[in-house]
Formats: structure tokens, sequence, C-alpha cells
């Protein structure tokens, strides 16, 4: 148990299809800190590095056209096993595997505009999060409710 940040993307399906609002308010309720966010058109350099274990797929051309076709919404968000949490909200790759209930399982029928990337350890968040975020656009700032969301010896 520890206080982790991770990164999610929202895709440029997700942008599309105006679900910005609708992902963000899900992890919001469920009680991660946004500690980063912003707007940002990828290139095909940033996707080349952070899609490099895909590169030998042939769906790894379409798959960084796809990321590229608007600018997408990075995320920093922080929470006790943030990174599992995250992840588990996002559900399974293929949309139309994912469970009901998860991101995933309840917006997308596809398996590639799955509407979210999110960080997959405690590695890649550091990684992706330097990859994504400049020092000084994540903020420190103090939640009045942190004593609801947690218990005391949890903070
Ligand atoms: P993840 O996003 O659940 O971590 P990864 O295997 O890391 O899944 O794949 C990264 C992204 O590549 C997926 O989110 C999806 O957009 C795309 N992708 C993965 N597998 C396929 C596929 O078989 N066909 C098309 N796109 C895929
Ligand atoms: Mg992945």
């Amino acid at each position: 148990m520890s206080v982790e940040k991770t990164l999610v993307l929202l895709k440029p399906c997700t942008v599309q299809r105006a679900l910005i609002g609708e992902v963000i308010s899900r992890f919001e309720k469920k009680g991660l800190r946004i500690v980063g966010l912003k707007f940002m058109q990828l290139d095909d350099a940033i996707l080349t590095e952070h899609y490099a274990h895909l590169a030998e797929r042939p769906f790894f051309p379409g798959l960084k056209e796809s990321m590229m076709v608007t600018p997408v919404v990075a995320l920093a968000l922080e929470g006790i096993d943030a990174i599992e949490v995250v992840r588990q909200m996002a559900g399974a790759t293929n949309g139309r595997k994912a469970q009901p209930g998860t991101i995933r399982g309840d917006y997308s029928m596809s398996g590639q505009q799955n509407i979210v990337h999110a960080s997959d350890g405690p590695e890649s968040a550091e990684v992706e999060l330097r990859r994504f975020f400049r020092e000084g656009e994540i903020f420190d700032w103090v939640n009045p409710l942190h004593r609801s969301l947690y218990a005391t010896d949890e903070c």
C-alpha cells in the first residue's frame, strides 16, 4: 500500500465522442486526485517511444495514426495504489472483452479505439509521467477531503 502517481491518456476517440468529461468524472468520483491535466497534440516520435513494445505488431502504424487524429488529454492521477486502481477501472484492452462497469467495458467496442491509456506498473508510470509532463506541470495541492477518502492508518 503506497501513494502512487499514474499516467492516463484520453485517446482521440474519447475526444471525438465528447467523453472527456464523463471519463475524467469517473476518476474524480473514485477519489483519485488529479495532479496534472493538459491537452496535447502527439507526434510520431513520442508515440514510437510510448508504444515501443508494439513496434513489431501489424497494427502499430494504424495505432500511432489513431493517436494523432486530435489532441489527447493527459492526466496525472494520484492515490494509494493508483496504478492498479486505474488499470482496473480501465478494464481489458479490447472494449468488447472488457467487463461492463469498466471504462472500456462501458464505452468501447474496439480493440484499438479503447478510450484510455493507463500505465501498467510503477516503472512505466514513472517513465510515462516524465514523457508527457514537464517539471512544474504536476501539482501537489492539498485535498481537504483526504480524511474522508482514507482511514487514518492508510494515510
Ligand atoms: P493496454 O492499453 O491495455 O495497456 P497494450 O497491449 O499496451 O494494451 O496496447 C496498447 C494499445 O494498442 C491498446 O490500448 C490499443 O489501443 C492498441 N492495441 C493493442 N492490441 C491491439 C490489437 O490487437 N489491434 C489493434 N490495436 C491494438
Ligand atoms: Mg499498455
